[in-house]
């Protein structure tokens, strides 16, 4: 068990990493509650205890690349975010296996993307190493069901 799972086994904690404008802080605003409104994020937050939002330039930087793997040890799950309406992906072939951590995909924007940018979002989540796919929006507020139901936060705690 990670140290810092619960044993009540409330919600897991996850660590968001994704390309700067990919969505991250966007969806925890979405799964908090709270209203979506832009701010760039400059350093780690954790939001609400379960949520670890990184700014994209922990992806896109060799130099900060092990900032990322420390910050990572936090969590239960790495969540990689991949925006559906990006051309192309900045996570390379197994990309998490740098982190010893189980990790899934999130396809952002799907209200904006076509379904063939959403299927493509999907195929580069799959060569990252994901292991389980989840497709959201959360503009829209679409595919966030799944995707908190696995994280394990119960249905009460989640928008209508
Ligand atoms: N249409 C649409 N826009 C979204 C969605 N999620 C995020 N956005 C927009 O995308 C932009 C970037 O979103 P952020 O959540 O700030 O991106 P981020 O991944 O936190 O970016 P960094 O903090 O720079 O790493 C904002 O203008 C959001 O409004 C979505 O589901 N649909
Ligand atoms: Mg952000």
């Amino acid at each position: 068990m990670a140290k810092t799972e619960k044993a009540n086994g409330g919600p897991k904690r996850v660590i968001l990493i994704g390309r700067s404008t990919a969505g991250k802080t966007t969806m925890c605003q979405y799964i908090s509650q709270e209203d979506l409104h832009y701010h760039k994020t400059q350093t780690v937050q954790v939001i609400n205890e379960n949520l670890i939002d990184t700014p994209g330039e922990y992806l896109e930087s060799r130099r900060f690349r092990g900032s990322l793997t420390t910050t990572a040890a936090d969590a239960d799950i790495i969540v990689l975010v991949q925006d559906a309406t990006e051309n192309g992906t900045m996570f390379w072939p197994a990309y998490s296996s740098m982190f010893a951590k189980p990790a899934i995909g999130v396809v952002t924007k799907s209200d904006i993307a076509t379904e063939k940018q959403i299927e493509a979002a999907k195929k580069y989540l799959l060569m990252a190493g994901a292991s389980k796919l989840f497709v959201t929006s959360s503009v829209a507020g679409t595919g966030f069901d799944d995707f908190l139901e696995y994280l394990g936060y119960p249905k009460r705690e989640r928008n209508a």
